[in-house]
């Protein structure tokens, strides 16, 4: 038994060493843009963003059909949810960005009313120091993009 610990290791650490090296970037995942509840107001986007690069930031978000994008956070206070401007966009390797009902959101103000559930909306994230990613977000009705409200 004590014999077999050594070998154990090795098949462990074995697959780490075999992976090419990734270019430097960041994934964006699971983009969603849910339409505004009342026409004219701002709806939101969420994602989880992923990076090999430590650490970045997620500098802004633009979209064609979007006029503007903020980036926002939702914080119990005093048993009331209330948002703010994100504070921290920083995020490493070990621990990926997620924007999620009732935390982090992009806020998509002056959003093209032609956009349906169903469509597709291009949204470009810019970072530093990584490359700008391109994606394309499914548009899902207002609140429907997991549980809890915005
Ligand atoms: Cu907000």
């Amino acid at each position: 038994m004590r014999k077999a610990l050594p070998i154990i290791a090795l098949l462990l650490l074995a697959p780490a060493c075999s992976r090419e090296p990734d270019p430097p970037g960041v994934t964006v995942e699971n983009a969603v843009a849910t339409l505004p509840a009342v026409p004219g107001r701002p709806g939101a986007a969420y994602f989880v963003l992923r990076t090999n690069v430590d650490p970045t930031r997620l500098t802004g978000i633009e979209s064609p059909r979007v006029g503007r994008v903020e980036l926002h956070e939702t914080m119990e206070h005093a048993g009331t949810a209330r948002m703010a401007p994100l504070a921290d966009a920083g995020f490493t390797p070990d621990a990926p960005l997620q924007f999620a009902p009732g935390g982090r959101h992009a806020m998509l103000f002056d959003m093209d009313p032609a956009l349906r559930v169903g469509d597709r909306l291009t949204l470009t994230f810019r970072f530093d120091p990584a490359p700008p990613v391109t994606v394309e977000a499914e548009v899902r009705g207002p609140g429907d993009a997991g549980h809890g409200a915005h």
